[in-house]
């Protein structure tokens, strides 16, 4: 069932006001539809806009069996990244304007030119030019990260910070061995095929998800592809991530209360 564009509103502020008050909240009690989830997702992000933030790009959610085991969710999801989620490589993260964050290690694609979603033969791929090591750092704004699948997608698919290392040129990325480490732990370990055999899928199923839901890919954005491992509970100190062949990336944790890049 659709929803009323006035609850649409409501709980786009909601989710808002959760995430700038670190105030968790409940998801609605019954399952509700895809299309009207987005339409939240699209509102908040709208309204972080007129405070200010810039869209940078997207993200891809639950394309590992460890992340939807972890989360009990199972079908793919997209987010929207704005600039105020982007933490330099190597710079810092405050966690007091956080409810209860997570890091997952992940990879990010960078798209050179506009995708023309009415094109049904555009390729996301081959709009790619670049690939990169990335940390992603999600936090549910429902309590205890308990959600439906429209409630994450609805909480723009808890995103809530991304770290992004050094580009290199597109090229294959096959099953290339992945590392997170906290402190001077390794906390989680894959690989890249984990990402639905291949990141590339991910941006294949992005397109027709971009096209049903009216998401733009443009020239310049930044691609999450989705977690490689289950994500980690995140907590001061300093995180690595590494995909071999393409380097690492670093966020050091503080107790401070950035949440996020530029907010
Ligand atoms: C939703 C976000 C999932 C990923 O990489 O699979 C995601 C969540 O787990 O709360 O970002
Ligand atoms: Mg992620």
């Amino acid at each position: 069932m659709s929803l009323e564009e006035s609850e649409v509103v409501r709980l786009a502020h909601e989710l808002d006001d959760a995430q700038t008050s670190a105030r968790a909240v409940t998801g609605r009690p019954e399952d509700w539809d895809v299309a009207s989830a987005y339409r939240v997702q699209r509102h908040l992000v709208s309204r972080r806009q007129s405070r200010g933030e810039q869209p940078v790009g997207l993200k891809l959610g639950f394309t590992s069996r460890a992340k939807m085991r972890q989360m009990g969710v199972h079908d793919v999801i997209v987010g929207r990244l704005t600039d105020a989620m982007d933490v330099p490589d190597g710079g810092d993260l405050g966690l007091g304007g956080l409810i209860q964050p997570r890091v997952e290690p992940e990879v990010a694609f960078r798209v050179a030119r506009d995708v023309d979603l009415e094109d049904p033969r555009a390729s996301v791929v081959n709009a790619v030019d670049a690939v990169a090591p990335a940390l992603e750092i999600i936090d549910s704004r429902y309590r205890d990260f308990r959600f439906t699948y429209a409630d994450v997608i609805a909480d723009n698919t808890s995103a809530a910070a991304f770290v992004v290392g050094p580009w290199a040129p597109m090229r294959p990325l096959g099953n290339l061995a992945v590392r997170m480490t906290l402190g001077p732990q390794t906390v989680a370990a894959g690989t890249t095929g984990a990402i639905l055999g291949d990141p590339l899928r991910g941006l294949r199923l992005l397109a027709g998800i971009c096209r049903r839901h009216a998401i733009r890919i443009r020239a310049g954005d930044i691609i999450l592809a989705g977690a490689a491992t289950a994500a980690v509970p995140l907590t001061e100190g300093v995180v690595t991530g590494q995909v071999a062949g393409l380097g690492r990336v670093s966020v050091r944790v503080t107790r401070d209360r950035s949440g996020g890049g530029t907010s």
